[in-house]
C-alpha cells in the first residue's frame, strides 16, 4: 500500500506575500505525515518555504538540473533544492517538457542528480489529447515512464504524477475509468520492473484541475494515492479540502 500525498505545484506564480498561506495550510494538516502533504513554489522562494515550513508541510522545487554544479546560467542544482530545504522536487512536467524541449532522457539524467541529492522525485507523465485519441495513450505514458526513470527506484525516492495534458489548467477533467486504466497500467510497469515489494509502495498521483469538487471522486479511483495540483494549490482555502478528501 502507498502513502498517501497532495502536493501543490505553484508553478510560475507567488511573491513572498504568498508565504502566508503556508502558514494556514501548515496549520490545516497533521503533523503525523498522513497524508504527506507538500507546496513546490518557485525557486525564489524555496528557501524561505521550508524555513517557514511548519509540522508535516513539507517543500519541493519545480525542477532541476542534472549536474551538480557548474556554467549552466540560470540553473539550480539538485543538491542547491537540498540545501535550501527542499524535500521534493518535481521532473518532467508536461509544461518542461514542451516549454524547454526536455526528453526523457534528459528527464532520466535529472532524476538520478536528485537521488543523488537525497531528494525525492515526484516524475510526471501524461499524453496529449491527439495520442489519447489515436488510442495511444497507454503507450505513450508507458514509454515515457520507462525511459526517464533510471535503475534503483524505490518508494522512498520516487512518486510518479500522471497528468493527461489536455487536463492540464483546462477545468478538464479525466474520468475515472480513464484514470484508473492508466493508474492500472502505471502499477504494473513498476511492480514488473521494481518488484511488487516496491511497485506497491511508490505513490501515484493523478494531476490536471484537481480541485475540491472532484477529488474525493478522483481519490476513490483505483490506484489513486494522491494528487499533483496546481491552481487549486496558490491558496489554502481551495488546497486544504483536497487534502481532506484525501483523508
Ligand atoms: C497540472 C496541474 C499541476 P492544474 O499541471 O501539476 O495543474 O491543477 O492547474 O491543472
Amino acid at each position: 500500500m502507498a502513502p498517501k500525498l497532495a502536493a501543490g505545484n505553484w508553478k510560475m506564480n507567488g511573491t513572498k506575500a504568498a508565504l502566508a498561506e503556508l502558514d494556514t495550510i501548515a496549520a490545516g494538516i497533521g503533523a503525523d505525515g498522513a497524508p504527506e502533504v507538500a507546496i513546490c513554489p518557485p525557486f525564489t522562494l524555496v528557501a524561505a518555504a521550508a524555513e517557514r515550513a511548519k509540522g508535516g508541510l513539507k517543500v519541493g522545487g519545480q525542477d532541476c538540473h542534472a549536474e551538480a554544479k557548474g556554467a549552466h546560467t540560470g540553473d539550480v542544482s539538485a543538491p542547491m533544492l537540498k540545501d535550501a530545504g527542499a524535500a521534493f522536487v518535481i521532473l518532467g512536467h508536461s509544461e518542461r517538457r514542451q516549454d524547454h524541449g526536455e526528453t526523457d532522457a534528459v528527464v532520466a539524467a535529472k532524476t538520478r542528480a536528485a537521488w543523488d541529492a537525497g531528494l525525492r522525485v515526484i516524475l510526471c507523465c501524461g499524453e496529449t489529447l491527439e495520442e489519447r485519441e489515436a488510442e495511444r495513450t497507454l503507450d505513450v505514458v508507458g514509454g515515457q515512464l520507462a525511459d526517464s526513470i533510471p535503475d534503483g527506484a524505490d518508494a522512498g525516492s520516487l512518486v510518479v504524477a500522471y497528468e493527461p495534458i489536455w487536463a492540464i489548467g483546462t477545468g478538464k477533467v479525466a474520468e475515472p475509468p480513464q484514470i484508473a486504466e492508466v493508474h492500472d497500467a502505471i502499477r504494473s510497469a513498476l511492480c514488473e520492473r521494481f518488484g511488487d515489494d516496491i511497485g506497491t509502495a511508490i505513490p501515484l498521483l493523478y494531476g490536471g484541475s484537481v480541485k475540491a469538487a472532484n477529488a474525493a471522486e478522483i481519490f476513490a479511483t483505483s490506484n489513486v494515492d494522491g494528487a499533483l495540483v496546481g491552481g487549486a494549490s496558490l491558496q489554502a482555502d481551495d488546497f486544504l479540502p483536497i487534502v481532506e478528501a484525501l483523508g
